[in-house]
Parts: C-alpha cells; structure tokens; sequence
C-alpha cells in the first residue's frame, strides 16, 4: 500500500517535471511564450534543476549537442535587473552557436536581450568543485563573449526556479577570438556596443569580483545539479552589465580590455 502510493506520487512528480518542459521547450520552438508556473504551483529549485535536464534531453533528442554552460547572476547589475538574487547555472548548444562576425534573425527569438560576457575554454572534464588556485589548470583559451537571452515567459518575469527551468533563459552566444588565458582577470573595462553606441559599460570585477570565480562556481553548481563540464567545453561567466534588448539590423558588439572584440548582426 506504502510502495503504491510511493510510486503513485514519483510518476505524478515526473509527469509535473516532464509536462514544464515539453511546454517551455514549444514555447522556444514556437517563439510564444507562456506564463510563468511559480506563481501557479509550487517547484523546487531540485524539481527546476530537473526540468532542465528534461528540457536539454527534448533539445538533444531532436539534434543538438551539449557544448558548455553559462553563469547567470553573477553580477549585482544582473541581479538587480531580473529581481533574482542566487547564481544559477544553465546548459549551452550546438544550435545556440552564433559565429563571431555572423549573424542571426531576429524572428528565432520572443524577446531578446544581449549582454557582455567572459567565455572559458577548458582543457580537461570538470567532475568536482575546483578551487580559484587551480582554474588555471583547466583552461586553455579565454575570449570576450556576447551572450542573447530570451526567456520564455512572458515579460521575461520568472522567480528563481521559472528561470532555472527554463535553462536560464539561455538562447544563443558569440565568442571571440580564443587567447591564452591571463592569470588576472580583474579591472578589465567591459563594454556592450549597439550601432556605434556603447549601451552598457561596466569592469571585469562586477562578475563575482574576479571571473575566474564565476568558474570556480560553476564547478560546484555544474557539480551539484548533474551537468557536465567536458574537455573542449565552454563556460560563460555570465554578464558584467545589465542585458539590453535588441532588435533588427542592430550590430552588436562586446569589448573586453585584452581580449578581441566580439561582433553579430540580427538580421530580421
Ligand atoms: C537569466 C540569465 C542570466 C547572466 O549572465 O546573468 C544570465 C536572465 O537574465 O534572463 O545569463
Ligand atoms: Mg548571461
């Protein structure tokens, strides 16, 4: 009778966790977004943790590829902004891939918003927490990056957990040219340019005080939620400003002091 009800409430907990992400993954297919579910039921931070795992599986079973994860709320000018105040990890994509100089349409998206970032390339798998002493051993290329968000609720209003599930609102990135890391990545003047004007300026040090501890913690989070770091994996930093939002023939770049500027178009 126990077992029963036991099982009765784990297939009920699935079908709750598989049901948020087949609708948040049609509405990112869709570009139609949907009211945010906090506010209807009640979803754990481990339950949102898992619908994004259900969510990638979706995206993964139709094609993509996992290549990395992106930091979010890293930075109070972030936190501030979305009204969220815990740092949260989401799983980037082949398919969100935007090439350096290239460009992408305006109509794959529901609301976009661009903001500057720091992208890490890592040498060798991630499976533990590392410590700030040792990031130096499992990168092997840093870049400036430009990271488009675009949730898919409507608004772009979400608590914590409507956020992680929805794979932090993650849609696609650019990197830049890929260097050898530098040891200090603090005071680096950090810029988000739009049409020759620069929208967003802010320092290196408004990611967690140093970048390098943006991937400090994603080694614990990526550790603490299941998601995987491999060799050849990317990890954006998450964003130094606010995120601004974009719109058709805007041309969109991020500077970061020392590392190549990073540039697309959005095409409409
Ligand atoms: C969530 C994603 C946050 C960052 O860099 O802080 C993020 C959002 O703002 O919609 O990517
Ligand atoms: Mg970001």
């Amino acid at each position: 009778m126990f077992v029963g009800t036991k099982i009765v409430r784990n297939l009920h907990r699935m079908s709750k966790i598989s049901k948020i992400a087949a609708q948040l993954h049609h509405a990112q297919r869709q570009q139609q977004p949907i009211a945010q579910f906090s506010t209807q039921q009640a979803l754990t931070l481990i339950e949102a943790y898992e619908v994004q795992h259900e969510l990638m599986k979706l995206r993964c079973q139709e094609g993509e590829t996992l290549i990395g994860v992106k930091m979010g709320f890293t930075s109070e000018a972030k936190m501030q902004q979305m009204g969220v105040s815990e740092m949260i990890i989401g799983q980037l994509s082949d398919a969100m891939f935007v090439s350096n100089g290239g460009s992408v349409h305006r109509s794959h998206f529901i609301h976009p918003r661009v903001e500057p970032e720091i992208a890490f390339r890592l040498k060798k798998d991630i499976t533990q927490p590392i410590e700030l002493h040792e990031v130096l051993d499992y990168v092997d290329g840093i870049a400036a990056a430009l990271e488009i968000i675009d949730s898919r609720y409507e608004n772009f209003k979400f608590s914590l957990e409507d956020v992680v599930a929805d794979n932090c609102s993650s849609a696609a990135y650019a990197i830049g040219i890929m260097q050898e890391p530098l040891a200090v990545l603090t005071d680096l003047d950090m810029s988000l340019i739009i049409n020759g004007n620069t929208v967003e300026s802010g320092s290196s040090n408004d990611i967690l005080g140093n970048p390098w501890k943006s991937l400090v913690a994603a080694s614990a989070l990526a550790t603490k939620y299941k998601l995987t770091l491999k060799a050849g994996h990317i990890v954006l930093a998450g964003a130094a400003t606010s995120a601004h939002f974009i719109k058709e023939h805007n041309e969109i770049s991020a500077e970061v002091a020392q590392l190549e500027t990073v540039f697309f178009r959005m095409l409409p």
